[in-house]
């Protein structure tokens, strides 16, 4: 099994706050997954960070009135925030406006240059006479010339059918600076990678990947049957990166050209001295990228040829994970709308845990999904506070009042159904490979119903009443034994919950573990049920590690969040 694993999670723009979408979509997806390889003992390198080139992100600060830094660094803290709030375990959470990546994407376009790939053309770009300026990619907007959507952005029908446009072909363009339609077409030159020269090797290389999602390879087959077009990868902007070409000194690279690098170059950042060993091939490395299916255009076709094209040895990725849209309520998260849950809100109504949980449990990871609040407070209720808050708090206090705070002797025959527990272990550590989620809480969700049912089964409360000394009728102290050793079983699958759940609902997690504060039991992955809480281990009751989220918090939160 390869050692090394890569874990990226798309970089988002910092032209917003995040909302449940972009948790849902990649940043927590892909958590799970890497603090699941990490318990596996696997030598894992996480990395996000803040996509801060681009329109997006110029186009926000125009809004605001800011600088366009001060802006990027603004939304970036607040990212950042979310980042922790929600117990991302990024090694970094990094950002694309540094030295180090603008060195990075200058030096990999002097290569492809060198290769030839690069070519130079003059083409008619829409020019806004009253703005004084090209208008590149956001900065023009119009009717879609493929499916008449009317608010057609100049690079790609993001709202609409989501093809990639060229901002002349728009019907009726307008400047979204101005509002302007006072746009005539002026010559500029630009730089095109020739992407038409890499169709063969790509075919190859999306021919040999195997495991990817529906959604990702129907995307690049079918880019790759209509066959590759050269690319322009510059803009007529100031903010980017320079492009390190004479003749070109005011113009930059489009985002596109260095945003995937970014997860190199915020790589280097974070492991300075060793980073080669997870982007270099030849180490043995298994590379997993998390995104929205918005994104997969650029993962799966046109990074993947240009790490080809540099033709130094870049790793390129194994599983490419990408998920639908999801909607709340019925109808677009949206910022402008207000219809959605942003997450510097999200934090203040209910845990990170029951966010991750509810929101992984409805991962659009077949097609798109709706959320609502009503969804989140049946699955936190039922799932979380229902099954396994309950069982833990049920068996700490029973223990407490009938033994005192040391885990009863272990008794053969007193074992939960080990064989269904290891099968179900087996199909929840299958989809957390395949990175299949909602299939991964199902098998979880399936052990702590075991847990529920053979602590009903077993009954220990009536076992205790019966065994008390003073009530009438032998055999007090049998039952108390039996009593006790089922209530060490209970113990074991809280060490064995808190251990699988852990890449789920890792502050849970954590509290369940500290139930046995002086055990040095670990939250590592287990590859078969086990008995580690050894007899007489003292524990504590915890405070109840979920709480219900009631009718009158349900409605408050829908009157917050639901505007459409
Ligand atoms: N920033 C799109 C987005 O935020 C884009 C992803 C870049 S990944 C290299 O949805
Ligand atoms: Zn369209």
């Amino acid at each position: 099994m390869k050692n090394k694993y890569l874990v990226t999670s798309a970089l988002p723009y910092v032209n917003n706050v995040l909302h449940i979408g972009h948790l849902v979509g990649c940043l927590l997806p892909s958590d799970i997954y890497a603090r699941f390889c990490r318990a596996r003992g696997r030598d894992v390198l996480f990395i996000c960070g803040a996509d801060e080139h681009g329109t997006p992100n110029e186009i926000g600060a125009l809004k605001e009135g800011m600088p366009t830094l001060a802006y990027v660094d603004k939304y970036r803290a607040m990212h950042e925030q979310s980042v922790k709030d929600f117990n991302l375990s990024f090694d970094l959470y990094g950002r694309t406006h540094t030295e180090l990546h603008e060195k990075l994407v200058q030096s990999l376009f002097t290569r492809l240059d060198d290769a030839g790939l690069i070519e130079e053309r003059i083409s008619s770009q829409p020019y806004s006479v009253d703005d004084k300026m090209f208008l590149a990619d956001r900065f023009i907007e119009g009717t879609c010339p493929k499916c008449g959507f009317a608010s057609a952005r100049g690079h790609q029908c993001e709202d609409g059918c989501g093809a990639l446009l060229d901002a002349c072909d728009l019907i009726n363009p307008r400047s979204v600076i101005s509002g302007s339609e006072n746009i005539e077409m002026r010559e500029t030159k630009h730089l095109y990678l020739k992407l038409s020269a890499m169709q063969d090797r790509l075919r190859e290389w999306i021919d040999s990947r195997v495991g990817w999602p529906k959604t990702a390879t129907s995307i690049a087959n079918k880019w790759l049957a209509e066959g590759l077009h050269d690319t322009p990868i510059t803009r007529d902007l100031s903010w980017g990166i320079p492009v390190n070409k004479p003749g070109y000194e005011d113009k930059v690279f489009y985002v596109w050209f260095d945003a995937p690098w970014g997860y190199v170059s915020i790589s280097q950042a974070a492991r300075p001295d060793d980073w080669q060993t997870w982007w270099k091939t030849g180490n043995d490395c298994h590379y997993a990228q998390f995104m929205g299916k918005d994104n997969v255009s650029f993962h799966a076709v046109i990074f993947p040829a240009q790490e080809l094209a540099v033709d130094n040895n870049w790793k390129m990725v194994d599983v490419l994970k990408a998920v639908n849209f999801m909607n709340f309520e019925g109808a677009k998260i949206s910022k402008s709308t207000g219809n959605g849950i942003f997450l510097e809100d999200a934090i203040k109504d209910a845990p990170a845990d029951a966010w991750r949980y509810a929101l992984i449990s409805s991962a659009p990871e077949t097609d798109d999904t709706d959320f609502t609040v009503q969804r989140f407070a049946d699955i936190v209720n039922k799932d979380l506070n229902g099954m396994l808050g309950n069982f833990v708090s049920r068996v700490c206090k029973l223990c407490e009042k009938n033994f005192g705070n040391k885990v009863p002797p272990f008794k053969k025959g007193f074992e939960t159904p080990i064989d269904a527990m290891n099968g179900h272990l087996a199909a929840l550590a299958a989809a957390l490979d395949a990175c299949e989620f909602r299939k991964a809480v199902e098998a979880l969700r399936s052990m702590w119903a075991i847990a529920n049912e053979y602590m009903s089964e077993k009954a220990p409360w009536t076992l205790v009443k019966d065994g008390d000394p003073s009530s009438p009728g032998g055999c007090a102290e049998a039952r108390m034994e039996q009593a006790g050793a089922i209530l060490n079983e209970c113990f074991q699958m809280i060490d064995f919950f808190a251990r699988i759940s852990a890449p789920f609902i890792p502050a849970a997690s954590e509290k369940m573990r500290q139930i046995f504060p002086a055990a040095k039991l670990d939250l590592s992955w287990p590859e078969k049920y086990e008995w580690r809480v050894e007899d007489g281990t003292e524990f504590i009751v915890p405070e109840n590690l979920f709480e219900r989220i009631d009718d009158e918090k349900i409605a408050e939160m829908t009157g917050k969040y639901v505007k459409k």
